[in-house]
């Protein structure tokens, strides 16, 4: 045996041994395993995934409504984005279109609910509610939109060297709308809506309707940005609206207001020259819009070259329209009724209809009970939309019956109801029922319909101490924009840069219907400088049914206007020192009714700051670009009765010449 031979006892045991072994270590695996089974793998712990998924979309079977999103192509190969609410299962449905800057996604998601009336939101609750189809489209080159954005884009010709336009846009978008292979729930007609820059694209659609364009409501249309609308009144500039530009062009999508860091806005305006200075510390050097502002601040082709009612006038289209315009809007007061004019002296009144409500900018899109202090019968808004809109829509979109609209629906203010006229104004320079009367302001502070001696009255005009439109401190955000129009003149009446003029106790009432005109004969110290005028009725100092309202000096129309452009709106001229020049401007339309108790007041200041920038009071070509050394006060005298009669003239009407109300 050799070394470490075993005996085969020996073997036999150690076989058992090893048999013992391997059975053990078998069931050591066995039960290993089965605990490894149990046991969760220790693997690295996952990265948290976070609670956001990819796409949240709420639940959509319970809607009443569809809400498609598609990409229209216009004639350049850009694409539209545009949003169609369709009320579930409708057909043979009309289209009402909005063309917007302000984001059409948003418009028509204000609640993603079961009901589509709370989706497109108040102003369209009643057309969801007859069955239309609603369609709200990005312009070009905003928000979801593809292409270019171009500010208050002019139509194609000098001042748009491209071959697309707003109305281009408008008729590209209505032909793929009405291709029942795009939209089959549809009947082919198209009415388009908008108030204010929604207005302007509506007002351009005008210019070359598409066929299927049946009808068309401009709400507070921008039509002549420099006459009346957004940046200047009469030459004066809008500082108001200065921060819009950055908020519209500095952004594609939503924008923001510029911060200065100064709450109040009269500080933040008074302490700098000209709005250009402003501009530069905004870095508006930055945006094209703002540029072009600077390089035009007078009445040159630029503007003419855009203002609508002369596009109208040039090509005049049949598209039924019902114009709307508020009655204090205060940013686009001037467009909606010139337009409507325009088209009046091209005798297309068979096809236009006009609509003044007592609203402030856009207000017809919600509720209409009151502006400030004054309350109105009803829902005026309401009213105008579901009794006028809706009525006009029916008929040229589904054939309905006749909406039976008068020429012009005018809210009559001073009697609160609708007047429902045959014709509009009721008293103009030429070409109505009835002429103006002036109302002449006399040295003693009066207000007369019988022309005083010759005389004046003196006021020293400041720029460092502007009249304020408001009380201060101003905020253009505080809350009190959009209600400016109707403050109570008191705040300001005794100052010594306002004169006041205020007429007798009226024991009858006095008529006004129709665009008062504001005649002013006054010399300055200065070589340039503003003229405001206000027509304010006077409350009896007390009313005892709305005692706030005791001596309320409510302005039913006002105006500034930029003395250099007396004589032409294009090519300014010194102011002569010394010498009387006249200063006539159209005031805003009115429709009003001074009761008995009432008093007629005229106020004249020159300045109305911060909405309008201030004149410097020497004359320098570009106000824009004014230093502030170039900022003088200036004795402004406004020459009464005699050879030079300063007066406003109103359109002053028998008092029964009112029309049947339309039913609240
Ligand atoms: N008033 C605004 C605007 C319109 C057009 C140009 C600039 C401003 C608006 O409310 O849309």
């Amino acid at each position: 045996m050799g070394r470490g031979a075993i005996p085969i006892a020996g073997r036999r045991r150690l076989r058992h041994k090893v048999r013992m072994i391997h059975r053990a270590t078998a069931l050591i695996a066995l039960l290993l395993a089965t605990a490894a089974a149990a046991q969760p793998a220790a693997t690295p712990p996952a990265a948290p995934a976070g609670d956001i998924p990819a796409n949240f979309t709420p639940p959509t079977e319970a809607r009443d409504y569809v809400r498609r999103e598609v990409m229209i192509p216009m004639r350049d190969g850009v694409k539209l984005f545009t949003v169609i609410v369709i009320p579930k299962g409708v057909t043979g449905a009309p289209i009402v279109l909005t063309r917007t800057p302000y984001n059409a996604d948003k418009a028509t998601k204000r609640v993603e609910g079961p009901n589509g009336v709370s989706t497109v939101g108040l102003a369209d609750e009643m057309f969801f509610r007859h069955g239309y189809i609603r369609v709200v489209q990005d312009v070009r080159g905003k928000h979801k939109s593809e292409g270019d954005y171009v500010l208050t884009r002019p139509v194609i010709g000098p001042l748009n060297p491209t071959k697309v336009d707003h109305v281009t846009d408008a008729w590209d978008t209505i032909a793929w709308l009405v291709d029942k292979a795009n939209l089959p729930e549809s009947n082919g007609k198209v009415g388009m809506i908008g108030s204010s820059y929604p207005g302007f694209t509506v007002v351009n659609a005008l210019l070359d309707p598409h066929p299927a364009l049946k009808a068309a409501v401009p709400e507070s249309p921008m039509i002549d940005g420099w006459m009346g609308d957004d940046w200047f009144h009469y030459g004066a500039f809008r500082l108001a609206n200065i921060g819009w530009i950055a908020t519209q062009t500095g952004y594609k999508g939503e924008g923001k207001d510029p911060a200065t860091g100064i709450y109040d806005q009269y500080d933040e305006f008074r302490r700098i020259g000209g709005a250009a200075e402003w501009a530069r510390t905004a870095g508006f050097d930055q945006l094209p819009a703002w540029a072009k502002m600077v390089d035009h601040p007078a009445y040159d082709a630029f503007w003419q070259g855009q203002a609508l009612d002369r596009q109208l006038a040039a090509r005049p289209s049949n598209v039924p329209t019902l114009w709307e315009q508020g009655l204090w809007d205060h940013e686009d007061i001037y467009g909606g009724i010139t337009a409507w004019e325009a088209l009046k002296a091209r005798g297309k009144m068979a096809s236009n209809w006009l609509v003044l409500g007592p609203w402030r900018h856009s207000q017809v899109n919600r509720v209409g009970r009151e502006l400030g202090p004054l309350q109105w019968e009803g829902d005026t808004a309401r009213q105008f939309r579901e009794q006028m809109v809706l009525p006009f829509f029916d008929q040229y979109l589904k054939d309905g019956p006749p909406a039976a609209l008068p020429a012009a629906a005018v809210y009559n203010t001073g009697e609160n109801r609708w007047d429902r006229l045959k014709t509009w104004p009721l008293a103009c320079e030429s070409g109505c029922p009835s002429g103006l009367t002036p109302l002449y302001l006399g040295a003693d502070s009066s207000a007369s319909f019988a022309k005083g001696a010759a005389g004046g009255v003196s006021y020293v005009s400041d720029p460092a101490k502007p009249v304020p439109y408001l009380p201060r401190p101003i905020n253009f955000d505080d809350g009190r924009w959009g209600d400016w129009l109707v403050t109570d003149q008191r705040f300001v009446d005794g100052r010594p840069d306002v004169l006041t003029f205020t007429g007798p106790l009226l024991d009858k009432p006095v008529r006004v219907s129709g665009a008062p005109i504001a005649e002013i004969f006054a010399k300055t110290t200065g070589s340039d400088g503003d003229f405001v005028v206000k027509l304010i009725d006077v409350y009896p100092d007390e009313v005892a049914s709305d005692p706030k309202m005791g001596g309320y000096q409510l302005a039913i129309s006002l105006d500034i206007f930029r003395g250099r452009y007396r004589d032409s709106f294009e090519k300014p001229t010194a102011i002569p020192a010394g010498k009387v020049q006249r200063y006539r401007f159209r005031l805003p339309t009115v429709n009003h009714v001074f009761q008995p108790g009432h008093r007629i007041m005229v106020q004249v200041q020159s300045s109305l700051f911060p909405v309008y920038d201030r004149n410097p009071q020497s004359f320098v070509p570009n106000i824009f670009l004014a230093k502030a050394s170039d900022y003088k006060p200036a004795t402004v005298t406004v020459v009464t009765g005699g050879e030079a009669p300063s007066a406003v003239w109103l359109p002053m009407v028998p008092v029964d010449q009112s029309g049947a109300k339309v039913a609240p």
